[in-house]
């Protein structure tokens, strides 16, 4: 099949990452962006030299031309324009979090569904490489069966100067973090049965929690603490490593700050080192992330070329923000909640 036309919506801060990311990817390019605001839509056009430009998106959708559709806003705006990409049968990419509440997440996916147009989450931290290399040690049964794992963001980082929206929302760690971490979890340890959480806000300037700790029971049987937090200074800076720690019947697997895999089990352990590549626009400490970028816009075009399910479709995104809905919960009530009930 010849190359995709794509267009994006959004062009505020992390659409950069997407655009220098389609640059990259093989089979796409981008023919057509969309901001309502004019500035963002003149910084992203002449950056990546896109003539096609619109202040609204239905007159983007009316003109069409374009073969899928990237959305690169905040939240507020991805029901209506992931249903608009349904009505206009585009297939859609719609960046975390999927939707405002669990009920608009399900009416985008039976929109799209309805409609037959592939619709993918920009979940991409499942994406990064060291999340990839420890499912490979998994899948390879190098430790047995996993029954306990950890998934830890701990970090001080001064997330709040690129996206200052993150200090106004009343939630903030678990929907806009803890939403990739909840995801890592069920990545490599599977689907998740209940949730019990726990919230705290450090930060005295922001509205929302700042600190969460999550007790995972996975269908398989294994437990696991998905912990992060915003409120934590360390001497040496993690931002953005997701640690990782799994026990196995027949072995251990460690993730550990500067990207170091451990891999212990009878037959001696080893170390490797896991590092994202730091690609030609990419920066340090985000190269990570943005390595992710590519890897996740490279699998949207594979698949939608083969025609097949992508890893973090809508439907399958919709078990991520249940744990998101459900953490909240359970932090409010102080109870274990259920979670396959919401699906
Ligand atoms: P931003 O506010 O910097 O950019 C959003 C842009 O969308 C703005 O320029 C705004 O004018 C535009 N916009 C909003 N509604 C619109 C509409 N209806 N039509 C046209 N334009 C519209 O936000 P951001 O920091 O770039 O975040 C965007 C999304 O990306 C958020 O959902 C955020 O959670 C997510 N994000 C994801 C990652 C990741 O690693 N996956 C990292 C950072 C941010
Ligand atoms: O991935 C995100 O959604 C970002 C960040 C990593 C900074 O939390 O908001």
């Amino acid at each position: 099949m010849s190359e995709l036309n794509g267009a994006l919506i959004g062009c505020g801060f992390f659409a950069i990452n997407q655009m220098h990311a389609w640059n990259d990817v093989d089979g796409a390019r981008i023919v057509a962006i969309c901001d309502r605001d004019p500035e963002r839509l003149k910084i992203v056009g002449d950056q990546f030299g896109i003539e096609r430009r619109y202040s609204d998106a239905n007159a983007l959708f009316s003109d069409g031309g374009f073969d899928f559709v990237d959305i690169a806003t905040t939240v507020q705006s991805h029901r209506i324009l992931v249903e608009m990409a349904a009505q206009h049968k585009v297939p859609a990419i719609c960046q975390k979090p999927f939707a405002k509440t669990l009920a608009d997440a399900k009416a985008m996916v039976a929109a799209c569904r309805a409609a037959g147009v592939p619709l993918m989450v920009h979940e991409n931290f499942r994406w990064q490489t060291p999340i990839q290399a420890v499912r490979k040690v998994l899948d390879e049964g190098s430790i047995g069966t996993p029954f306990w794992g950890r998934f830890s963001f701990r970090s001080g980082y001064d997330v709040f100067s690129g996206q200052p929206y993150l200090a106004e929302g009343e939630r903030f760690i678990i929907e806009d973090l803890g939403i990739h971490t909840l995801d890592i979890a069920r990545y490599i340890l599977g689907d998740v049965g209940s949730v019990t959480a726990r919230t705290k806000r450090v930060n005295p300037r922001i509205k929302g929690e700042d600190v969460a700790t999550i007790l995972l029971d996975h269908e398989s049987g294994a437990t696991s603490i998905v912990d992060v937090s915003y409120a934590t200074k360390l001497s040496k800076e993690p931002f953005p490593e997701t640690l990782i720690e799994i026990d196995g019947s027949e072995g251990t697997i460690r993730l550990t700050q500067g990207y170091q895999l451990e891999v212990a089990n009878a037959s001696g352990s080893m170390t490797a080192d896991v590092s994202p590549k730091l690609l030609s626009w990419a920066s340090r400490p985000w190269h990570n992330i943005q390595e992710s970028v590519y890897a996740i816009q490279q699998h949207w075009v594979d698949k939608l070329k083969q025609g097949a399910e992508h890893s973090t479709s809508g439907a399958d995104n919709l078990k991520t923000f249940a744990l998101v809905e459900r953490a909240y919960e359970s932090a409010a009530s102080g109870q274990t909640v259920d979670v396959g009930a919401m699906l």
